[in-house]
């Protein structure tokens, strides 16, 4: 995406109302970050909230998430990460790696190197299970778990693999709010309206809104990744990017396993460790997962009420105000101050009704006591104001291009329209290194950005607009190839 920028932020701090695993798992469940591929999340790594998903939470709050969806899900057919600077340089779990080729490393044709690396997987796996044992996980789950965990190469490679180009937000829009897509989504509601009825009542978040989450994370379940979670997770606890979480994760694994919620065998998913139709990382399923249709397992892999209601608890945890809209498509007046344009930045509608702020036609402007104004795109692209249902979606998965496609999705599905306004679609997306050379030259002309990293995140956004206020330009912090090129002579 090439709104590289499209920045994960990482939430420092749990809040009170911010779902969050059960206190045991708090500490390691915070060290998720999120489902993006290209996130980093390593120096966050302990102070995050989780998300459903692994993806960090993002920070409606902080300095404003802004974003790339969840790579993994099986709705994104090329996984885009981008991440912000300041964030560290791991890559985080990705959440569905549904559109992976389901990477069944066998270890027939592996070589030497890889031999060697499984040798010392398994006396990892040793060291693991005796620490499992320690921490009160019974031989049985342990046995059923390990006995014949395998190591999977392929897994190091995505999650070692950083994309050059990530995507624009329209054509990320594109895949994710596909008329396909839409049709899909009403076909479900349909065919499970009961049970989504019951569920909203229950929860009050609406239908359309679990079901479109249903459709992005894993393609209403056609497609949530055939990796063994056990086996996922074993190969990143053992030589992953982020070794620290995804153990956390696998003791997560573990006590779902004791639990008798689901065997080791159906325990699938990305290979970063999400599971089932929901995508849900092991430490959110102990948290959020419910057992909906009382057989007394929690089965976010076959049991459709059990994955509606547990989004929507999700959802609800997350702070989810029922009968709120997630927000609406505005137009922006002439002269607006795009340095407002984070989601850190908060009004009430009334506020930004005064500076001019208005619906686009036809819609009405929910009424918010906080909501931010986001320009995904800058001021060539369209704009909305969001409230606390958007920003709970952002818990789902930290990603403005994520929360947005649940959004339009839950509208198209629900019978409402699409965006009106057009995308900057001449726009071409932007490497990493293009980011870098964008960065380090603000940094060279006395816009502090911030070590260069090739992620747009409000770091960047911010010295992007001050060199646009120094030279004439609408300080919306889009970076595009021409504003690269003026700035750094060609
Ligand atoms: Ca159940």
């Amino acid at each position: 995406m090439t709104r590289s920028s499209f920045s994960y932020r990482h939430v420092v701090s749990a809040s009170a109302d911010r779902p969050g695993p059960p206190s045991r798992r708090r500490a390691a469940a915070l060290s998720l970050c999120l489902s993006l591929s290209l996130m980093g999340c390593q120096s966050v790594a302990d102070t995050q909230a989780p998300s459903a998903n692994g993806a960090a939470t993002a920070s409606a709050g902080e300095t404003g998430a802004a974003d790339q969806p969840n790579p993994g899900s099986s709705s994104q057919p090329s996984p885009a990460p981008s991440n912000e600077s300041n964030s560290g340089s791991s890559n985080p779990p990705n959440s569905g790696a549904s559109n992976e080729p389901s990477a069944q490393a066998s270890s027939n044709g592996i070589d030497a190197s890889t031999s060697r690396d499984s040798a010392e997987f398994d006396a990892w796996v040793a060291s693991f299970r005796r620490h499992a044992a320690a921490e009160g996980i019974d031989r049985a789950t342990l046995e059923a778990a390990f006995g014949q965990a395998s190591f999977q190469p392929k897994i190091l490679e995505y999650d070692r693999s950083q994309p050059e180009f990530s995507r624009q937000i329209w054509s990320y829009l594109d895949t994710a709010v596909s008329d396909s897509r839409i049709s899909n989504g009403r076909e479900r509601l349909a065919a499970h309206r009961d049970t989504a009825s019951a569920v909203e009542r229950e929860y009050g978040v609406p239908a359309e809104v679990i079901v479109a989450i249903w459709g992005i994370e894993s393609n209403y379940g056609s497609n949530f990744g055939d990796f063994e979670t056990i086996d996922a997770l074993s190969t990143l606890g053992f030589d992953g990017r982020r070794q620290s979480f995804a153990r956390d994760e696998l003791m997560a694994a573990l006590e779902i396993l004791q639990n008798g919620d689901i065997d080791r065998d159906r325990m699938r998913g990305s290979w970063a460790g999400a599971m089932g139709h929901t995508q849900f990382i092991p430490s959110s399923f102990l948290a959020y997962a419910v057992d909906e249709d009382g057989d007394g397992r929690r089965d976010i892999w076959g049991s459709i009420p059990d994955v509606m209601a547990s989004t929507a608890n999700y959802l609800a945890r997350a702070g989810w105000r029922t009968g709120q809209p997630w927000g609406a498509e505005v137009r922006l007046p002439e002269n607006f101050d795009y340095a407002q344009t984070e989601l850190d930045t908060r009004h009430s509608s009334q506020e930004w009704i005064a500076q001019g702020v208005a619906a686009v036609a036809g819609a009405a402007l929910p009424d918010f006591a906080e909501a931010s104004v986001i320009a995904p795109a800058g001021a060539q692209g369209p704009a909305f104001l969001v409230g606390p249902n958007f920003r709970a979606i952002l818990r789902y998965n930290a990603s403005t291009s994520y929360a947005l496609a649940v959004a339009k999705l839950s509208d198209r599905i629900a019978g409402r329209g699409g965006i009106q306004a057009d995308w900057p679609r001449s726009e071409p997306a932007l490497s990493r290194s293009q980011i870098r050379r964008l960065q380090s030259a603000l940094n060279a002309n006395g816009f502090d950005v911030g070590t260069p990293d090739g992620l747009v995140g409000p770091n960047t956004r911010k010295g992007l607009r001050a060199y646009q206020r120094s030279i004439g330009t609408t300080p919306d912090g889009y970076p595009t190839q021409r504003l690269i090129q003026r700035l750094t002579g060609g």
